[in-house]
């Protein structure tokens, strides 16, 4: 072989090997972990923190535009003596899901656990002196619910959170900062939930404040994800990692999640040509119209329309994580317990069709499938449909009501399924077909 031939070739094995390296390689144990998440379809989102006491949302503090110092007040009157870990952990298991995703830290950026990086945080500077986030790891372990840390990124307290992003602006901090100070403290604050609490992974969010001024070519800050991704898994490799930056899935990533819309749709905005990826997937909605607890918001979704919205999560390869946002004395509102409650007793019947599922091939307006095995659900989200007729080669052995079991007279030729339906096993929510391969 010729020299110049062996050298290029010695190169190109050294920088594909030094390639391969930054590329990330889930764990086995991590890999395990995904296939639980994409089997356990359904979680409950709490988003809870001081801003709580304003009843105004979690973005209080950038719309009211209240300085730092004015808002520093606020952890004084926090004391939510209501709050009861094992209940809203046996609410989330009621209503039949398997984790919940709790705000660690929220923009605002006061910690809902013990941080011991700062004493910004619910032990250190309320009178309540609890760390909720414990209480729910301890509640969530009894109770074989998994809990992840949801963790902002963007932060409009921290000083050094500069130069700002789109956000946090007029909030009275001085126009001075050190960005790399704030990548420590952030993964300071990061190394620390991951090594103190037992948790099931993180799920990042305010990515974007510095990226969308990154996409308009305006000068930006870099997260340097990866550098924060390879620190949580040289921890614990098999936590899952997700970010709601609204991209496609970044390396060191494991699963990815979509904004309140199902997986390639945009109907809120978040996800404008936002590619879907092979990791697992989750999409996550509000029970109202809020994330955090919001006096005024009245617009609760019905039940109907949160199972209906778990049935085409499951039908479109995703997990659906339901938010709540607890009240500032740490109790739920009613409204939302009993929503919870019915989501449940739809669940307590038809759960076979939507955990360890995966999207099935049949995906029309109305009708959503899912499948495992050697079973087949179609899921017909309109009470009114007479008939069905849709693409399908696979053999069948048999098709009936998955609620009364009765069977369904179906034909089958050319590839093409058809049955008539029974007005009288309709159901107004989801009447559910099982086709047996
Ligand atoms: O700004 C946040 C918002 O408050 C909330 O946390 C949602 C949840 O998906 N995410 C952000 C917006 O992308």
């Amino acid at each position: 072989m010729k020299n110049w031939l062996v050298v290029v070739l010695v190169i190109f094995v050294h920088v594909t090997s030094i390639l391969a390296q930054d590329n990330y390689i889930p764990s086995s144990k991590n890999l395990e972990n995904r296939t639980w998440f994409q089997d356990a379809k359904f979680g409950l989102f709490i988003h809870w923190g001081v801003y709580s006491i304003l009843g105004d949302g979690e973005w209080v503090m950038q719309q009211q535009n209240i300085n730092t110092d004015r808002y520093e007040l606020l952890p004084n009157f926090f004391n939510p003596e209501k709050f009861d870990a094992e209940e809203i952990v046996s609410l989330a298991k009621a209503a039949g899901m398997k984790y919940i995703t709790i705000t660690t830290k929220h923009h605002d950026g006061f910690a809902m656990y013990d941080s011991q990086v700062s004493d910004y945080d619910i032990v250190d500077s309320t009178p309540f002196q609890r760390d909720i986030f414990r209480e729910l790891e301890q509640a969530c372990k009894k109770a074989g619910i998994k809990l992840f840390a949801y963790y902002s990124q963007l932060d409009w307290h921290h000083p050094d959170y500069y130069p700002r992003g789109k956000t946090g602006h007029d909030l009275g901090r001085p126009e001075t900062g050190h960005w790399q100070d704030y990548l420590k403290y952030q993964n300071a604050q990061i190394k620390e939930i991951a090594e103190n609490y037992d948790i099931a992974g993180f799920w990042f969010d305010g990515y974007w404040d510095q990226n969308d001024l990154k996409k308009q070519g305006k000068a930006s800050q870099d997260f340097k994800l990866e550098d924060t991704y390879k620190l949580i898994h040289s921890v614990n490799s098999g936590l899952l990692i997700g970010n709601n930056h609204h991209l496609a899935p970044i390396n060191g990533e494991d699963f990815q999640m979509f904004e309140k819309d199902l997986p390639g749709k945009n109907t809120a905005g978040f996800s404008d040509g936002t590619e879907i990826g092979n990791l697992p997937l989750e999409t996550c909605e509000t029970i109202n119209h809020s994330w955090g607890f919001n006096l005024q918001d009245a617009h609760h979704k019905s039940s109907k329309e949160l199972i209906r919205y778990l049935v085409k999560a499951a039908g479109n390869n995703a997990n659906f994580l339901l938010n709540i946002g607890p009240m500032p004395n740490g109790d739920i509102q009613e409204e939302h317990k009993t929503l919870l409650k019915e989501v449940g007793m739809w669940m307590q019947n038809a759960s076979e069709t939507i955990y360890d599922t995966r999207a099935g091939e049949i995906q029309k307006e109305q009708i959503v499938s899912t499948y495992k095995k050697d079973t087949l659900y179609l899921h017909l989200l309109d009470e009114n449909l007479q008939n069905i007729s849709v693409t399908f080669e696979k053999p069948i052995k048999s098709i009936c009501y998955f609620s009364s079991g009765d069977p369904i007279n179906f034909k089958q030729q050319k590839g093409n399924l058809t049955f008539d339906l029974d007005a009288n096993q309709m159901n107004p929510i989801d009447t559910i077909i099982q086709i047996n391969l």
